[in-house]
């Protein structure tokens, strides 16, 4: 018999469409932004496909607010981001990693009632020898009455997150995002130019393979810390022995520990006592993500989507993962 596969094949745009009609009070403002965010997606996936070739590649000589120096794709996808955006009428504010202060919606366009964090392209220090990079955002709604947002807009816990995704772009490009009813991944088919549905419903195993983590911050960490990886690589304990991987690229370690199972760690250690990654534009996205595919993240203290910020580039201690090896993490820094 020949099955009719003609409507097997799911773009993006119906899926966000038809996840929309679960919601019959549903404005489309939400599903305006995601559709916006895949073609901002496929325009940086354009120039991080070609960055060799076109002079975007290295440092664009300019420091960011975290002191780091920028690469020029770093500028390119924080402008592409922007522009795919600011003038839907969709948002109320922006906010981005590369940028110090909110981001206003300009005078001359209308606004709406959510806020987009983002960070345009993670990992962007790995950009000049060909590593995954990747882009992050997070949707929340609007908590301040007037039209135009504020910093109270930015500054929510994630739990208040209505949607979260990432992209990468790695061998092939995938967009991987939530809207709170499970993890669903797209890749990007070229030929067509439109993010297919690839891997729907993403659960990550409740114990996982990998333990990704720079261990070359080991002799800066606490002790627990150094216990607690030690018991992940199976020298103490009764963990099975994880394979360490360690890409360097937040969203490509998270990607592969997401499908395979396995724990990403950027603990606090003595030179950065608070953490490297933030919590707003990295972790908040990472964790809800996370958690919708059956995951759990914590700062060893907390469950990541219940700290609530103070600072726009707030950074955290992380361990997101498999449930069952982030609750090791849990009992042995002695979360709450
Ligand atoms: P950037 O935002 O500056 O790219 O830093 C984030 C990041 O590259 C993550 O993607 C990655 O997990 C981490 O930093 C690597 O940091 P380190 O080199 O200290 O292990």
């Amino acid at each position: 018999m020949v099955r009719n596969t003609a409507t097997s094949v799911v773009t993006i745009d119906r899926f966000i469409i038809e996840q929309e009609h679960e919601h019959p009070g549903a404005s489309g403002a939400l599903s305006g932004i995601l559709t916006d965010l895949a073609l901002a997606a496929k325009m940086i996936a354009n120039k991080v496909r070609s960055a060799g070739l076109a002079d975007v590649l290295g440092s664009a000589d300019q420091e960011n607010v975290q002191g780091e120096v920028q690469q020029k794709l770093d500028l390119i996808a924080n402008e592409t981001i922007i522009k795919a955006l600011d003038h839907s009428g969709r948002l109320c504010c922006m906010a981005s990693e590369e940028v110090e202060e909110l981001i206003p919606i300009p005078d001359k366009f209308a606004t709406g009632r959510y806020v987009l964090l983002f960070d345009p392209l993670d990992g962007s220090s790995n950009i000049d020898v060909n590593v995954p990079v990747g882009t992050i955002f997070s949707v929340l709604p609007q908590r301040t009455k007037g039209a135009r947002g504020t910093l109270e807009d930015a500054l929510q816990p994630g739990t208040a997150q209505v949607a979260a995704g990432y992209v990468i772009y790695g061998s092939s490009t995938m967009l991987v995002y939530t809207t709170g009813a499970g993890v669903h991944g797209f890749t990007l088919d070229p030929l067509l130019g439109e993010f297919l549905l690839s891997h729907p419903n993403i659960r990550i195993p409740e114990q996982g393979r990998y333990l990704s983590v720079n261990n070359a911050y080991e002799q800066h960490w606490a002790e627990p810390v150094r216990a607690l990886m030690r018991r992940y690589r199976g020298l103490d304990g009764d963990h099975t022995a994880m394979n360490v991987r360690y890409v360097g690229s937040m969203v490509a370690d998270f990607h592969r520990n997401l499908l395979g199972g396995g724990v990403f760690a950027y603990p606090a250690n003595a030179r950065s006592p608070g953490g490297k990654l933030r919590l707003l534009y990295e972790c908040n996205p990472l964790a809800f993500i996370c958690e919708q595919a059956g995951g759990l993240a914590t700062d060893g203290r907390q469950r990541i989507l219940d700290v609530v910020p103070t600072s726009l580039h707030q950074r955290t201690p992380i361990y997101v993962g498999s449930k069952g090896d982030v609750a090791i993490a849990n009992e042995m820094l002695g979360a709450r």
